[in-house]
């Protein structure tokens, strides 16, 4: 096992991590800019140093200067995080080049799902369930043409650069095809530097569903079951849940099935996720991308299936193998997680940084919140507005939902404007409750001012 272990993020996630590696016995060193000081990340950590000013181009995504970090405090691993540097291939190989073991997969693994239309061609092969597409890139207006009258429209052409919902068009006839041809490779491009195109059907109204899986050196892979993601706001999630409610048993039987092939195909390693479309019309589910990284959401899957991602992140970085087999995930109760964001729901979730006047976060059974942030604390303006998480688990999904607004009713966060007014506005939804939502959902209902009138109401009811 690891001596000592270097945290190149920061916010809750680099938390989460010293958290696990105070629980393992191992040693932590964290990066840290200078606007993320008082974090408490810095604080709990053993060792912490300063990489430069706050812009993250100066500083949590400078290689050379994280590496020289890990040279002279003699860590044996890197842990990334999400964001940043947690999808670079560079970035992995450098580590393996001066003997830190980068923990995650390896930068082949990582370039295998980097390019969204290799992934999806390794997929077909691999007999994952695909959405029907194109084979490969797309060259030319003439082919996008021909698969299109084959898809029939709808279509949507991606950027196999992309990810995330990035470099993408929707197309409804051959003007707008064509014009979305250009416009993705443009963007692509730019943005990428690299202007490959693929096509696919699109699916309307989809659900984001997505498996959570667990890969050692030794080619075992196990599922801890998935999370329903398709609460989420111009490609932010707001909410996640596991189980999903809107998937059936047997969907989930085959979507678990699907996610370990799929890890299979590329001989992945680590923590990763596989995302699926559904189409809620149908069932079927397609392979979307893999995330190769540790998630924002990890810990609903964590509270159903009682296990820690992060620790066997770093056991199977270490080269243990699995202790756990498939048959041994037992996934219990219910899990919600709502992302705290320092942002104003009712001035179109504008950033809200500043400083934290009151804090009090909420308890109890079945309570967890991990975040970085207290009382006194100043959000810097420099970083993404998610300042923590409230997760809640409970043994079915009325008491986790129960829980849920339980807890946001008691999370007191005074001084800056956040999150949790819409997403308890969100939460007492018909569509929520009955599990009827899918990643159109957000857009349609803000479209009608429920949002301003609930909290109007509400305003009232309270006076
Ligand atoms: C799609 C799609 C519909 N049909 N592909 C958006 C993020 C990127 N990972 C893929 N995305 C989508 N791909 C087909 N063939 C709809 C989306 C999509 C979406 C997917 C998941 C979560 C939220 C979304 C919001 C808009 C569009």
């Amino acid at each position: 096992m690891f001596n000592k272990i270097l945290i190149a993020n920061r916010g809750e996630i680099a938390l989460r991590v010293v958290r696990a590696c105070k629980e393992m016995g191992i040693k932590t060193v964290v990066v840290y800019s200078k606007a993320d000081e008082d974090s408490l990340a810095v604080r709990f950590a053993d060792e912490a140093v300063c990489i430069g000013p706050a812009p993250s181009t100066q500083s949590y995504l400078l290689i050379e200067r994280i590496i020289s970090v890990a040279e002279i405090c003699d860590v044996d691993a890197i842990h990334p995080g999400y964001g940043f540097l947690s999808e670079n291939a560079h970035f992995a190989e450098i580590c393996k080049s001066c003997n830190i073991t980068f923990i995650g997969p390896s930068a082949e693994q990582m370039k295998a799902m980097g390019d969204k239309a290799v992934a999806r061609e390794t997929m077909r092969n691999a007999k994952v369930p695909i959405t029907p597409g194109s084979d490969g890139i797309i060259e030319t207006e003439a082919q996008a043409l021909k698969i299109a009258h084959k898809l029939t429209y709808p279509v949507i052409v991606k950027a196999s650069a992309g990810g995330g919902g990035r470099g993408m068009r929707i197309a409804h006839n051959d003007n707008s095809l064509i014009q979305g041809f250009h416009a993705a490779k443009t963007e692509a491009e730019r943005a990428f530097g690299n202007g490959d195109v693929y096509i696919e059907k699109f699916v309307e109204n989809p659900k984001h569903i997505e498996a959570q899986i667990l890969a050692d050196n030794y080619g075992n892979v196990i599922c801890l079951g998935e999370r329903d993601c398709s609460m989420q706001r111009r490609h932010q999630k707001l909410i996640e849940e596991s189980p999903s409610p809107s998937i059936s048993s047997s969907t989930r039987k085959k979507l678990m099935e699907a996610a370990v092939k799929a890890a299979k195909a590329v001989h992945y390693t680590s923590a990763g996720t596989i995302e699926f479309l559904l189409d809620p019309k149908t069932n079927n589910f397609y392979f979307m991308e893999m995330n190769t990284r540790v998630q924002v959401e990890h810990t609903v899957s964590e509270m159903v299936s009682g296990i820690d991602i992060i620790k066997e992140q770093i056991r199977i970085a270490a080269g243990e193998p699995l202790k756990i087999q498939q048959k041994d995930v037992v996934l219990r109760g219910h899990a919600i997680e709502c992302r705290i964001n320092a942002e104003d729901p009712f001035r179109n979730f504008a950033p809200s940084p500043g400083l934290i006047s009151f804090y009090s976060p909420p308890g109890g059974l079945g309570v967890r919140v991990d975040s970085h942030v207290y009382n006194g604390y100043r959000i810097p303006p420099h970083y993404d507005s998610m300042i923590g998480k409230l997760i809640v688990h409970g043994n079915d999904r009325k008491e986790a939902i129960a829980r849920c607004q339980m807890a946001l009713d008691q999370f007191l966060i005074h001084g800056i404007k956040t999150s949790i007014p819409f997403e308890q506005f969100l939460l007492a939804t018909r569509e929520f409750t009955e599990g009827k939502y899918d990643t159109g959902f957000i857009e349609r209902i803000m479209k009608g001012g429920a949002f301003e009138q609930a909290a109007k109401k509400d305003a009232e009811s309270k006076k």
